[in-house]
């Protein structure tokens, strides 16, 4: 790739190599920048050793190019705009575009050099989650090294020792920037390409925010009551299905920058964890699992063989995580007449509705809703309302789907025979068997 090195002396080179490859501004490579919130093809590397891409849900890997034997990167912290599912957008910060930032892909023994221009209102710095890295490229301001001023651009160079799942974020006025949406992932492929090879690599982070309904701005200072619980600041409908051919050996990256963790749960297969940020799990180590708890500031790395076609709900298990805009101070109102609760609403607000007396299943009710929110539960699938929202996607499954295919197959055609089905049955209670002992005594 060009360069303005290219004109300068042997001499020159030499020299700069022996201070540690420390790089003139003259030399800075490009940013490339993202304006989509779909998943991007994966990147096949056209410099430097082979590997088999990731590709990052609703997101990108951010391009590179080779200087001697340095590879290099740039990331540019910026407010942008993301949209969270159609219909709603807000005001966050993040990289190159977008947040979450772009995906960092690297191999085992690289050397990596990352610019990071500031254009924020005001500093930061990146943190290496999970690198085993030199403490000054650490990037915790005050601590490691001065913080990016804004407008500053500084660099970060460092072998990747190691392979395996990582992350990126600022530790410079941490708990709001992180808030507003800074941070991205870092994978790291084996040098040995057929070390757990898969065929299918899927990357992606969870973060929360507080959006009130109708603004466009997170709280930062929000603890506990986030309603916009987010893969890749994406909510249900809006995160990328993950499309996988039948007999694929799948591998799922999930990092978690909320603040609170997540029980990962994926339909029709039993998984293993095979990797965390601190390592590679030892095949003697792995337990089958079907949920796996994803704690806060860690990685979890699941393999799967996708040997059961069809369309797989994937999601957090805890079911105020599969919900969108919502409030949690709502009485339960299941077995409350719905005629007098409705006489004592009608009273108090006369357009109000008396809801929930038999659960809250919203599926064909439309509501009014105020701009720039989601409604708590949405989604159709090809049987209905699908009434989740938060962190909820779905993995297709399907025979005919060529090797780097990752569209949307759309849904799947059940074979016949093969889908639960009603049948007649009377109106009447049916006759339920009871049990011929004794109801037991209880000695107190
Ligand atoms: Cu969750």
């Amino acid at each position: 790739m060009f360069s303005r090195r290219g004109f300068l002396s042997t001499a020159a080179l030499v020299g700069a190599s022996a201070i540690q490859g420390r790089v003139q501004a003259a030399s800075i490579p490009e940013a490339a920048t993202m304006d989509k919130v779909v998943m991007q093809p994966p990147l096949h590397p056209t410099s430097g050793p082979d590997y088999r891409p990731v590709v990052t849900l609703n997101g990108w890997s951010l391009p590179f190019r080779m200087n001697g034997d340095w590879k290099e990167f740039h990331l540019v912290a910026e407010p942008v705009v993301r949209e969270f599912a159609e219909g709603m957008k807000v005001n966050l910060w993040g990289y190159n575009g977008q947040s979450p930032g772009p995906t960092i892909e690297a191999v085992e023994g690289d050397k990596l050099r990352i610019f990071v221009t500031n254009r924020l209102p005001e500093y930061t710095t990146v943190h290496w989650h999970g690198m085993i890295i030199p403490s000054g490229m650490d990037g915790v301001g005050g601590l490691t090294q001065p913080h990016i001023e804004p407008g500053k651009t500084f660099v970060y160079e460092f072998e990747m020792k190691k392979s395996g799942t990582f992350m990126y974020h600022p530790h410079s006025d941490e708990m709001v920037q992180m808030a507003m949406g800074m941070m991205g992932m870092v994978v790291v492929h084996p040098r040995d390409p057929n070390f757990r090879a898969v065929d299918r690599d899927f990357v992606f982070v969870m973060s929360t925010y507080r959006v009130d309904p109708g603004t466009y701005l997170p709280h930062v200072n929000e603890m506990t009551d986030f309603n916009m619980w987010t893969w890749n600041a994406r909510v249900f409908p809006g995160i990328d299905p993950l499309p996988v051919r039948l007999g694929d050996k799948v591998r799922v990256r999930i990092g978690n920058l909320s603040m609170t963790n997540h029980p990962i749960h994926l339909h029709g297969h039993s998984f293993a964890v095979t990797c965390t940020d601190g390592g590679w799990i030892a095949e003697s180590a792995q337990i089958p699992e079907t949920t796996t708890d994803v704690p806060v500031g860690a990685i979890r790395v699941f393999d799967v063989l996708a040997d059961n076609p069809g369309d797989w709900a994937f999601h957090c298990h805890k079911s105020h995580h599969t919900m969108n805009a919502m409030g949690h101070d709502v009485r339960n109102l299941i077995g409350v007449s719905r005629k007098d609760l409705a006489k004592a609403v009608g009273k108090l607000a006369p357009d109000g509705m008396a809801m929930g007396s038999t659960g809250m299943a919203m599926g064909n009710m439309e509501m009014p809703a105020p701009d720039n929110t989601l409604p708590m539960m949405t989604g159709t699938g090809q049987f209905g309302p699908i009434e989740m929202g938060g962190m909820f996607t779905v993995m297709k499954i399907r025979e005919d789907l060529a090797r780097d295919d990752y569209r949307d197959p759309g849904p799947y055609k059940f074979p016949q025979g093969t889908v639960a089905y009603e049948v007649a049955a009377p109106a009447t209670e049916p006759a339920r068997h009871k049990p011929g002992r004794a109801p037991m005594k209880h000695k107190m």
